[in-house]
């Protein structure tokens, strides 16, 4: 397989990232299981947790400390994290510093299509009241919210922002997966779809998709991606 080859070879490369955490437990899951683990298991992406508490200031594994000014919540401390990074960055150079928070620049397809170019992140997932400011002067590069919603840690977010990122690294889906037709990959919502049987429950499959016209059924694929495009996200909507 000629092409198989050459595009292991030359398209192909890994894709690392590196997470800090102080929850590592939730980031397991999710990349253990179907195209995250594919990803991995396919030598195209490793992702890498790291415990926040190896770099706790005392015995007692504290990384957070009360806020100046007061205030409720706690801070997570300038040392842990700095000296985390600072670690990491002895073996590897980030493209991106990247820092999960709801007050970062919301998520998107575009973001997402841009980090999947590069070869090595850094996420920082931060907790409590957020991470203390001199880090993210000092060391971040970019900060990412999914939407405007709290959670209570960045890892779920991170899990978000690392699976849309994955899945679009080059040999990662293959031609059944594309992610050429995904909603949003051309500003567009993705049509309906519909499998075996023809009739459920009195409801039928849409003519168009029995005749086996690939461009009529194209045309209809895009009209409706158009009209619920129109209904539900006119935000997104370009001529
Ligand atoms: Cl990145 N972190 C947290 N804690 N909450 C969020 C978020 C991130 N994005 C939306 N809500």
């Amino acid at each position: 397989m000629i092409a198989g080859n050459l595009y292991n070879a030359d398209i192909c490369r890994l894709m690392q990232i590196d997470i800090i955490t102080v929850a590592p437990e939730l980031l397991e899951s999710p990349f253990s299981h179907s195209i995250m683990k594919r990803a991995q298991d396919k030598g195209l992406l490793a992702v890498r947790t790291h415990n926040l508490r190896e770099w706790a200031i005392n015995k007692h594994g504290q990384v957070d400390d009360y806020q100046y000014g007061g205030g409720a919540g706690m801070v997570m401390m300038c040392e842990p994290l700095a000296n985390a990074i600072e670690h990491l960055q002895k073996t590897t150079t980030y493209d991106e510093i990247i820092y999960m928070t709801p007050d970062g620049k919301t998520f998107n397809q575009q973001t997402a299509n841009q980090l999947s170019m590069k070869e090595n992140l850094l996420i920082i997932c931060g907790h409590y009241k957020g991470i203390d400011q001199r880090i993210r002067d000092l060391y971040v590069t970019l900060e990412i919210s999914i939407g405007d919603y709290v959670l209570s840690g960045g890892e779920l977010a991170a899990a978000v922002v690392v699976d849309s990122i994955g899945r679009l690294i080059p040999g990662v889906l293959n031609d059944e997966t594309s992610a050429l037709f995904d909603s949003f990959q051309d500003n567009l919502l993705a049509p309906p779809v519909y499998t075996r049987p023809a009739e459920f429950k009195g409801q039928k499959v849409p003519d168009i998709l029995l005749t086996g016209h690939p461009v009529k059924i194209e045309d209809w694929r895009h009209e409706q991606s158009v009209q619920k495009t129109t209904e539900r996200r006119p935000d997104i909507l370009r001529d």
